[in-house]
């Protein structure tokens, strides 16, 4: 690929923290936008903690805990045991230096910046190039129905029950009165290449694409959007998607991702171990590209990336 491009990253969480290190690998940081899922976020101790972006911007800032993929690495968590003694909440884990980062952004929010803006101050003191954009800077809610407790918060299913619960129903709530941001809408826009990152379709993505306008401004430029599938022999790399894809009522593999992307993505990238399936991917109406999606390396995610541009370019 010769010419430079700019690329828009549909972003949730550690999978698409990987493959943007792979995409920065081939283009230029500043023209890759990482338009990202805060419909995790959650409001803990008084402090506004999005997930995603930190995961993101710690993992492209090669400060990323590696064995987590969220938070720190070389972490204390003296803050936290303080907050145990006092029989506070203490199942989400908040580093020390992690700490740091919410106290900063919830002081910003309260003098009325926007989520944007005080991404783009974290990101920049990381030293990213990359832009990272929040879908909305109003507040969007992903909660889920789980047996005896109703319908609870992201974060008391995913980590406070571990995600070991079923779950019936997913909800974003917010959404429909969310305004996409106008950074999102405008990298949208005139990106040359969307990539939807293998990150959860249900938790993810779903929240992303339930701002308003998100969607269509995707499925406006599907012939130049690629997703990269999130499963990988029926299995989710990491966390919840197999689970929550059929505790739904969807098929948890590659060709089930087909039917749930094909309307907004034009090429489907599916691991080698799927390769049998690019035939009924392609049936459906997505070409499908096979090759190595496991980002067990930086290599691995230069790979993916140039895989993903080079499919949809001219
Ligand atoms: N995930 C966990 O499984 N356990 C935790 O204690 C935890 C704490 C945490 C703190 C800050 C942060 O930015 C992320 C954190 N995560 C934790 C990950 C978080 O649940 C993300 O939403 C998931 O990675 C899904 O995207």
């Amino acid at each position: 690929m010769e010419a430079p491009v700019t690329v828009a990253v549909l972003s949730g969480g550690v999978g698409a923290a990987r493959l943007l290190r792979g995409v920065q690998q081939v283009v230029a940081p500043e023209a890759i936008a990482a338009i990202v899922n805060t419909g995790d976020d959650v409001i803990l101790h008084g402090l506004h903690i999005s997930p995603d972006i930190d995961t993101i911007i710690y993992t492209l800032a090669d400060a990323v805990n590696p064995e987590t993929g969220w938070g720190l690495a070389g972490e204390t968590w003296q803050a936290m045991s303080m907050v145990e003694r006092y029989g506070g909440v203490s199942w989400f884990n908040l580093g020390d230096r992690d700490l740091g980062t919410h106290l900063y952004r919830t002081h910003r929010l309260g003098e009325g910046a926007t989520l944007t803006e005080v991404t783009g101050e974290i990101a920049r003191a990381w030293g990213l190039g990359v832009n990272i954009v929040p879908m909305s800077d109003d507040r969007v809610q992903t909660r889920v129905t789980v047996p005896d407790d109703g319908e609870i918060g992201f974060q008391e299913y995913f980590v406070e029950r571990r995600h070991g619960v079923p779950v019936s129903a997913v909800r974003f709530a917010g959404a429909e009165a969310a305004a996409l941001s106008p950074a999102a809408a405008s990298s949208l826009a005139t990106a040359d290449v969307v990539i939807v990152a293998p990150s959860n379709p249900l938790v993810s993505i779903a929240p992303l694409l339930a701002v308003p306008g998100l969607r269509d401004a995707v499925v406006a430029r599907r012939a130049t959007t690629v997703a990269v599938s999130p499963i990988v022999g029926g299995k989710a790399i990491k966390g919840p998607a197999e689970e929550l894809l059929r505790g739904l009522g969807h098929e948890a593999s590659a060709v089930g991702v087909a039917t749930m992307y094909r309307d907004i993505a034009s090429v489907l990238v599916i691991d080698q171990v799927d390769a049998e399936y690019a035939a009924d991917i392609e049936a459906i109406g997505m070409r499908c590209i096979v090759t190595d999606t496991i980002m067990s390396s930086p290599g691995v995610s230069a790979s993916l990336a140039r895989h993903c541009l080079d499919a949809v370019s001219a």
